[in-house]
């Protein structure tokens, strides 16, 4: 039998799709994104999820015009697929392919670039004002999940929307789910309300018999939903939406078409901010993905009969070093807590968590807070580790300068996928972090060379009175150089080989590459010093001014961008002194880094060891 997803080229074709159809469809789209997922990885659970939700949406609106914004956008197959872009999930994730996250220049049916959790209704916000100055007349939909929505920038935008007075949809996708099971207040008042069973016939029941009444029948539906009365608080749910400003409906199964069509339809007709509130399930027609949501948010490649994954893990990644080293001190250090915006199991602290559940604290996805939550509890008198991933962290950097370094408080930075992270893309390369963190005063800035080396560097850490960062990258903990082990001492680098010409000064994972380009340059006889330098700041000054009087060319090496970094700082620092040795630096040229495989991408970015020599050699003839 001809296939209905064969009838679906471009945008809007499913609007030929017969209504006894839809069943079909949605569960084809979920064999096709099953095995393309299987293939090429990707977020699996959050997009089987929402195939009736995004079928509904293309149904009630049309994208030529209309404006859909994805939170996150980690769900958004289902809209490529719908719009034109069947044949990218061939190349899905890849570089040079196609995006896992809503790209603007990848077409023009996707209305803002998303990656990072709560942008989506302030960006539907802007775009539903711009639209009211302009005089246009598209509908904005922002699609928010449940786990998005503790994000403070979602709470920030919907306080704003309240004084709308033109349509804006926010439709609450509400699984459940952040990437575990979703946490705090804002989690149980949603419950409350799916679990409001009688509550909920009983309005809908109303609401139904008063819509049939013809002419009438609606404006009392609306003249209800807009009184301020007792019978509002008695009919309707989502009193928290209602009582701050924009107009609540729902909650709607999330998993039928029409229904959900019917909705859109009613909430595009009010002149306001209105919340849709759908439930869906994560992981929808996937046993393995229903039964273990976490594991399949974002998933590798993966075999499709028994969902386990292609590739197994053998060595031990630098998350798990990091999880292993937080459980041994949290035994003997009752001062010691941890503290995730929302990541739990990419971070390692699941084992924390049950291991030490009074001492571990998911804040939902709340960076910003999660920094300052940290000032609190180091400033009672606890140690808190907030284990993040590099670009995630990018957002609370006032509170990080603010709450935490101006009062030089003792809160320690578990800097995860800090460096080139691969199929994610743009959004998530964790590139930024040397940089942004490097401007604020007190902070101490650390990397290791291997995974020894982090274990050291977090008991340095919890044993200092001061903030510190540490950044490790994604992948494998790296477990050569094991010989060199020596104490650390605040802002001191270590050297692994002395020797003179040209000197190598890498920071964290540049090491083992480093150590590469030093073989490689010995090969072609040059002497070749090598140093792991450890700390970013404070920089080793007596070094650097011992390695210039010995060398004739310095080379620093991070997985940053250039501006601002490590290397900017060294040569900041020997020009400063008048020191004559000629700097070279290799780090990430000022761009963003796209999608595509970490080695590819350090080709790309010239990161890679063969490319460095080059650049060496060049940079030491031409002195
Ligand atoms: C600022 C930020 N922090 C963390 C993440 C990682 N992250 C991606 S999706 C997600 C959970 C989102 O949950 P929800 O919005 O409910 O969507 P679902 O996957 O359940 O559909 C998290 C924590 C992120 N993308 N952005």
């Amino acid at each position: 039998m001809a296939l209905v997803l064969d009838e679906i080229e471009q945008i809007n074709d499913i609007k030929k799709v017969a209504p006894e159809d839809y069943g079909r469809l949605a569960q084809e789209i979920r064999e096709f994104l099953i095995e393309k997922v299987s293939v090429h990885g990707g977020h699996l659970g959050a997009n089987l999820g929402v195939v009736e939700l995004t079928m509904a949406l293309h149904l009630a609106f049309d994208v030529t015009v209309d404006r859909i914004i994805w939170d996150v956008g980690h769900q958004s197959y289902t809209h490529k697929l719908l719009t034109g872009r069947k044949a990218g999930f061939d190349t899905l994730r890849e570089f040079g392919g196609m995006s896992g996250f809503p790209k603007r220049g990848e077409s023009g049916a996707d209305a803002f670039d998303t990656g990072h959790s709560s942008t989506s209704i302030s960006a539907g916000l802007g775009l539903a004002v711009a639209r009211d100055l302009r005089g246009g007349s598209y509908r904005v939909i922002s699609v928010i999940g449940d786990g998005a929505l503790t994000g403070g920038m979602a709470f920030e935008a919907m306080n704003n929307a309240a004084k709308l007075d033109t349509n804006f949809i926010i439709v609450l996708n509400d699984n459940e789910m952040s990437i575990s099971p979703n946490v705090g207040g804002m989690s149980r008042y949603l419950d409350s309300i799916r679990t409001a069973d009688s509550y909920q016939e009983l309005k809908n029941g109303v609401m139904d018999s008063l819509q049939r009444i013809p002419v009438y029948g609606e404006r009392m539906v609306r003249r209800i939903r807009r009184t301020k009365s007792s019978i509002k608080q008695l009919f309707i749910p989502g009193m928290l939406f209602e009582n701050m400003g924009l107009t609540y409906l729902g909650p709607v199964d999330g998993h039928d078409v029409a229904k959900l069509v019917r909705t859109f339809k009613n909430a595009s007709r009010v002149n306001g901010a209105v919340i849709v509130h759908v439930i869906t399930k994560k992981g929808r027609g996937y046993l393995p993905a229903e039964r273990h949501p976490a594991r399949f948010h974002g998933t590798g490649a993966f075999d499709i009969a028994t969902g386990l994954a292609r590739v197994k893990k053998t060595k031990p990644d630098y998350t798990d070093v990091f999880a292993s080293v937080m459980n041994m001190a949290a035994k003997k250090n009752e001062r010691l807590v941890a503290i995730t915006a929302a990541m739990e199991t990419g971070t390692g602290l699941k084992r924390f968590h049950n291991r030490f559940p009074q001492r571990f604290f998911d804040v939902g996805i709340a960076e910003e807070h999660a920094v300052t939550f940290a000032a609190g509890l180091a400033q009672g008198g606890m140690i808190p580790v907030f284990a993040a991933y590099s670009s995630f962290l990018q957002r609370a950097y006032d509170q990080i300068l603010h709450d935490v370094c101006l009062q030089n408080l003792h809160v320690i930075f578990a800097i995860d996928r800090a460096g080139i992270v691969g199929s994610d893309g743009e959004t998530h390369q964790g590139i930024f972090d040397i940089s942004y963190l490097m401007t604020i005063p007190n902070l101490i800035l650390m990397a290791p060379k291997n995974k020894w080396e982090l274990a050291d560097m977090l008991a340095f850490a919890f044993g200092l009175n001061a903030p510190a960062a540490i950044r490790y990258p994604r992948g494998t903990a790296y477990d050569g150089l094991k010989e060199f082990r020596a104490p650390l001492v605040c802002g001191k680098a270590e050297i692994l080989y002395d020797e003179t010409e040209i000197a190598l000064l890498a920071y964290g994972s540049m090491v083992e590459t480093a150590l590469a380009v030093r073989e490689r340059l010995k090969e072609l006889h040059y002497q070749c010093t090598l140093i792991n330098a450890r700390f970013a700041k404070p920089l080793d000054e007596e070094l650097l001014l011992s390695l210039s009087s010995e060398h004739r060319l310095l080379v620093t090496m991070e997985e940053n961008v250039i501006t601002g970094g490590f290397g900017q700082q060294v040569t900041q620092y020997l020009t400063d002194t008048g020191q004559p040795i000629k700097v070279l630096q290799v780090a990430i040229p000022d761009q963003f880094v796209e999608q595509g495989s970490p080695a590819k991408l350090k080709e790309e970015v010239g990161l890679d060891a063969d490319f460095i020599v080059k650049k060496i050699i060049v940079a030491y003839i031409g002195r």
